[in-house]
This record gives structure tokens, sequence and C-alpha cells, in this order.
């Protein structure tokens, strides 16, 4: 059985993935939402299953929230909820892509009374995080066209900056924001923020509680992602990872489900970076759960990050340098896929109990059994949803 040393023990000690609240609800295509019972009614319940994941992992010690989706009356009671549960709020997620007002544009809209809407709205998030203790205020834009000629591409540029300085203006001391880049989706012709290079323009200028947001399925198929990372980490300019995998667009599915390998190649380079454990880049999934039960589907998904941030760990670093100096191109391959292959679960899951967590997160979640009970339970009332 591969070992795992105990420096790659204690690295590993400190990760922490945030769970998405919205990977709770419901979720579907355009097709069909299929529900699932026990699925949360409010944010708290979406909270207490969030806590669950990190109760069988210790790896999910934060939730990130969505606004409208989980606005309450009292944000204090739900950070106290959160809390007494043993997990705390963390990115609060702006919504400009389902108002009306919003179907040519937000925070680059030419029509000045709907920018300001969607800018207070942004402010209202802020005011969301000052009671939550959140730290990042996340932004990712449903902006662009269809059609060439319908906007003028850098009309809308100048507004979405003079937009955000209004945002970044509002920020206290520790609080970031971080613009999250698209390449399409749900414009078809230009997207206002499609890449990390547009969203590095923008938030460079704003200043440094500013910082890209990396969404690992927002990128063309055949995109070198780890290139990304590595340069925005070269940039200090990667505030953090919304992960999840892709088969073909921005499907949300499991992290590491569809392409271990890149989730791999992106951890190492993030280990390389120096971004691993590092407090300014923020791990976070954004994912959603379609056909599979959601707890679990969280499970399996803070489970393979930690998986393949070991095998990262495994890569022998000086090797690999010595390999790249010589100019010997397998060699050095040989090195990072040595790692690559490695099984690191046995060892895992034996550190696991050592520590006093189920060797087996999965099993033990399927025997507790938590999704019976709250199928039970939670009877009445309207699931939430991805939009909800
Ligand atoms: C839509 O593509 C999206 O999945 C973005 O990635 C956001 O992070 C998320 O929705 C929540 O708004
Ligand atoms: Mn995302």
């Amino acid at each position: 059985m591969t070992t795992l040393s105990p420096e790659i023990l204690s690295t590993l000690e400190g990760q922490a993935i945030e769970l998405p609240s919205w990977a709770f609800g419901n979720s579907g295509t355009r097709f069909r939402v299929f529900p699932t019972a026990g699925t949360p009614r409010d944010p708290f319940e979406k909270i207490a299953d969030a806590a669950e994941v990190n109760r069988l992992t210790a790896l999910a010690p934060t939730v990130a929230l969505h606004i409208p989706w989980d606005l309450v009356d009292d944000y204090t009671a739900l950070r106290r909820h959160a809390e007494d549960l043993g997990v705390k709020l963390g990115t609060v997620n702006s919504n400009t892509f389902q108002d009306e007002d919003y179907k040519f544009g937000a925070l680059t809209h030419h029509d000045e009374r709907i920018r300001r809407k969607a800018i207070d709205h942004h402010l209202e998030c802020i005011d969301v995080m000052d009671a939550t203790g959140s730290r990042d205020l996340k932004i990712w834009l449903a902006e662009g066209s269809n059609y060439p000629g319908q906007n003028d591409m850098r009309g809308r540029q100048d507004r979405l900056q003079d937009s955000l300085q209004q945002i970044y203006a509002r920020l206290g001391d520790d609080q970031r924001l971080v613009l999250e880049y698209k390449f399409f989706e749900p414009s078809f012709y230009h997207t206002d923020v499609p890449d990390w290079g547009t969203s590095y323009a923008q938030v460079a200028s704003l200043g440094d509680k500013a910082m890209v947001c990396l969404d690992t399925g927002h990128h063309a198929p055949g995109t070198n992602i780890e290139f990304i990372v590595m340069q925005l980490l070269r940039l200090g300019k990667l505030g953090s990872f919304d992960f999840n995998s892709r088969f073909y667009a921005d499907d949300d599915l499991i992290v590491g489900a569809a392409d271990p390998f890149q989730l791999f190649r992106i951890l190492f380079e993030v280990v390389r970076g120096g971004g691993l454990n590092n407090p300014d880049v923020a791990f976070m999934l954004d994912q959603c759960h379609n056909i599979e039960d959601k707890i679990p589907g969280q499970i399996r998904s803070v489970l393979n990050v930690q998986e393949m941030t070991a095998r990262a760990l495994l890569v022998d670093r000086e090797a690999l340098a010595a390999a790249q100096q010589a100019n010997d191109v397998l060699g050095a391959n040989a090195v990072l896929m040595d790692a690559f292959y490695t099984d690191v679960r046995p060892a895992l899951a034996e550190w696991r109990e050592s520590r006093g967590l189920p060797s087996d997160p999965m099993a033990a979640f399927a025997a507790s059994g938590y999704l019976p009970r709250i199928a039970a339970e939670r009877v009445g009332g309207t699931q939430a949803g991805w939009g909800a």
C-alpha cells in the first residue's frame, strides 16, 4: 500500500472545500427537473445537509450562499444555525440572470436604471456578507449578445468596469470580489466576461481585493486549464475555484468524474504555484446533482478533490525538475504519470480512521439513515431548486 508522508498528511488536514448551497436543491436540465424526497425547503435545511458532508469528511467547513435563492429574514440566525452544526457561511453569490429587467444585460446595461438596479443588488449582497461574516462576493454575469451587431461590446466593457468600481468601493477591508468568467451561455455570440484575460483585466484595475474566479466547466473543450491556473497564480490573481467536471459544455457534473487526469494536472499546478491551503485561493464546488442523490454527490466530490490533491502532492518535484533540466521529455512525463497512477485511497482511508472519521464516508453516509430520515421529516412546503 502506498503510504503518505506526515508532511503530505498535515497538508491534507488543512484542506477546505466550500460547498454550494444550491447543490442540495433540486436541479436538472431545461427538459426536466427530477425532485428527490428530502430535498431542503429552505436555506436552513440546505446548511444542515452541507454540515452532514463536513461531519463525515472534515473537508467542507463552509457553505456558499446564493442571493436571492437563500434569502432569509435573519442572517444572524442562519449564521448561528450553521455554526451550531459546525460549519460557517462562505461566499455570497449574486444573481443578475433571473430578473426580467436583465434580459439585455445588468452591470453592462446601457439603461442606467437597470444598471443601477444590478449594482444595488450587489451592494445588498455585501450587506448580507456583513451579517454572515462572509469574505467573498462572487459575481458571475450572464451578459452578452446573440447576434453580431446586436451590442456595442466596447461600451459594455466600459460600463462593466464602472459598475464593478462602485461595488468594489463598498467592500470592507477584509472582503473581496471574485469575478467569474464563462465562454458562452446563456449568450451565444459574445459574452461580456468570457475568459480569464477579460476577468483579469477587469479586476486588475479595481485593486488588491478583486480576484478572478476560475470555474473548471467554463472553458472551450481542449483548453489547457492548468496553464490558466499557473498564470493566475503567477499574477497573484487566482481568488477562487468553482470545481465541477464536464463532458461537453457547462455540465456541472461531479468534480473529477469526467476527466480525473485534468483535475490532477490542475491540482499539481495549484501545489506548484503555492495555491494549496493558501487563504487567498478559495476551493469551492459549483455543481448540480440532477439524477444522483445530492448529499452523496457532494461527499464524492470533496473526496475526489482530496484524493487528487494527495496524488498531486506525491509528484517527485526534484526528479521532475532534474528531468526538465536535462530535456528528458519522457522522463519528466513519467514522473508526473507515476504520481497520477498511484492509488492513494487505502492510505487516505486509514488516515481518516486515525482521525476519528469514517474510513469510507460514502458507506458511512449510506448507513447513517440520514436520507430516509430527511425524506420522512421534510414533508410539505416547497422544495428548493436551482432558482429558489
Ligand atoms: C452558471 O454558469 C453558474 O453555474 C455559474 O458558474 C455560477 O458560479 C453559478 O451558476 C451560480 O450563480
Ligand atoms: Mn461557477
